[in-house]
């Protein structure tokens, strides 16, 4: 007892020396966008005008161009910015099908345990894609595990990604406008019969495959899986930014009076590229830019939302991705053809699926004007890292056994340091350790190129070393002029896979 007592205060004093520097504990949003690639913003140098809004959020906050995703794919991402562990140590934590068990175990610490230990209400909107249920899911009932057993206290989303079955919006535990007299049946696999697929029924689309989804046909668009009823629960593709939009809207509006969490995860700019009709050749660059301006309204929604609220001082907005960007992701929509001279990954090297930068090197911006000033920084920052770094924030443990990974930047975060990580694996299909401004790709076996996406992949037989500084576009290997470092980092990738 006597010795409890000490320790109590020590915490205390550890907590209110947080709070205290910022005043208030600020509420917190993250916007994370699916497939938007560094270059598709224009304050990381894409066309004037075509992001305003998520250039308002960079000219008032910090821009980091150093800042990565956990995974060049969503699923491993999402389960290391939401666990603080990379995906890579974990067998099951790649691209899921909609049908898949959910992959972080209920009771674990996440970003948004943390942050509701802390006292934030906490909300996810959106793309979920990391599982639901605990196998052979009945879509009809409680859906159970969810969201809610892992940290949050509300949700709405959809269950895996816009271009895979079941088609239909999830709110907390059920799915949303379920007819109890059309259940649903979902399948991976064989196709259930009785049912159209984009195989079969070319002739009831109005958005062709390129490659792939050429299974359940869901309002006029082929998807991956097989689905049968719950019509009445169906999503629009084009009003599906509107929806998650308006979600995220009331969720702040439902909790302006203390802190919250939002984590709004966009669907754009992800295929199928559907946008509404508003937005339709707005860009001249087709779906895929049509959606990029999509994704820039629903950005002007929540700035103007906390605006009107009176909350954007103390509010700290987090905008990223959860991959690098992709051209022809599987459905012919134009995106290759009327691309232009936009460079969806800026000067980098490769896209979604590859080890070289443009991989995982994704937009990363802050803004919390009570607290960080605007500005560029150029500390190696990573979404693993949210874990730790937002539980400084609000003066939780910022060392949880199960976020192994994860560790506090809150300094570089809020611009107070330059500096962030030493060094950091970047993950895509294969990993790449980066040391500073080295960057090491071991050899592999692997395709060069992604045949569909036409994406570099990052694979060569020999390994490739960068030194970034001098060559961020990832062109000249200088691995044979520095053995030394390779046989560092070789060494040390292998240690860390431990
Ligand atoms: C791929 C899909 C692609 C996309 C990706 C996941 C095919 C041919 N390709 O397998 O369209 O869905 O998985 O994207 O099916 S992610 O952003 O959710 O990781
Ligand atoms: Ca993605």
């Amino acid at each position: 007892m006597t010795r409890a007592f000490p320790f109590g205060w020590i915490v205390l004093l550890a907590l209110t020396a947080t709070v205290a520097e910022g005043a208030a504990l600020p509420n917190v949003v993250i916007i994370y966008a699916d497939d938007i690639g560094y270059g598709d913003i224009s304050c990381n140098g894409a066309r004037p005008g075509l992001t305003p809004n998520v250039d308002r959020l960079a000219k008032e906050g910090l821009r980091f161009t150093d800042g990565h995703c956990t995974s060049a794919t969503c699923t491993p991402s999402r389960y290391g910015l939401l666990t603080g562990e990379y995906p890579w140590r974990k067998k099951g934590t790649g691209v899921l099908p909609g049908d898949a068990r959910m992959i972080i175990e209920p009771g674990r610490t996440t970003l948004a345990t943390v942050l509701r230990q802390a006292g934030y209400r906490t909300g996810v909107v959106g793309k979920w894609h990391l599982g639901l249920g605990a196998g052979d899911l009945d879509w009809n009932g409680e859906i159970t595990p969810s969201p809610l057993d892992i940290g949050f206290d509300e949700s709405f989303i959809m269950a895996a990604t816009g271009d895979r079955v079941p088609c239909v919006y999830v709110r907390d535990r059920r799915v949303v406008g379920l007819d109890p007299a059309d259940p649903i049946e979902v399948r991976y696999g064989q196709p259930i019969p009785g049912e159209p697929t984009g195989k079969q029924n070319p002739e009831l689309l109005k958005v062709h495959p390129s490659h792939g989804h050429d299974m359940a046909i869901v309002n006029g668009v082929s998807r991956i899986g097989h689905m049968k009823g719950g019509r009445k629960a169906l999503w629009i593709d084009e009003e599906m930014a509107d929806v998650f939009t308006k979600e995220a809207v009331d969720f702040i509006g439902r909790h302006k009076a203390k802190p919250f969490f939002l984590y709004f995860a966009t669907h754009d700019v992800h295929v199928p590229r559907v946008p509404h009709p508003r937005f339709v050749g707005k860009s001249g660059m087709g779906p895929r830019g049509d959606a990029l301006l999509e994704f820039d309204w629903s950005v002007s929604e929540i700035l103007k939302t906390l605006d009107e609220a009176g909350l954007t001082e103390n509010t700290l907005v987090l905008l990223s991705s959860d991959n690098g960007p992709v051209i022809d992701d599987g459905y012919k929509d134009d995106a290759v053809e009327k691309l232009g001279d936009h460079k969806p990954a800026g000067p980098f090297r490769g896209g979604k699926y590859s080890k070289f930068e443009a991989g995982t090197r994704v937009p990363w911006i802050v803004r919390w004007p009570a607290k960080v000033r605007p500005g560029v920084s150029d500390a190696l920052m990573c979404q693993v890292d949210f874990v730790a770094t937002f539980a400084a924030l609000v003066g939780q443990p910022t060392s949880v056994a199960t976020a192994r990974d994860s560790e506090n930047y809150l300094p570089a975060l809020l611009g107070d340091s330059k500096t962030g990580r030493k060094e950091l694996v970047e993950h895509g299909n294969g990993l790449a350790l980066r040391d500073g401004p080295w960057k090491w790709i071991p050899g592999s076996k692997g395709p060069a190129k992604n045949g569909s996406t036409n994406t570099e992949l990052g694979n060569a037989p020999e390994g490739m070393l960068f030194n970034l500084s001098a060559d961020p576009g990832e062109r000249d290997n200088v691995a044979s002029a520095h053995a030394d470092i390779v046989a560092r980092l070789q060494a040390r990738l292998t240690e860390l896979q431990k």
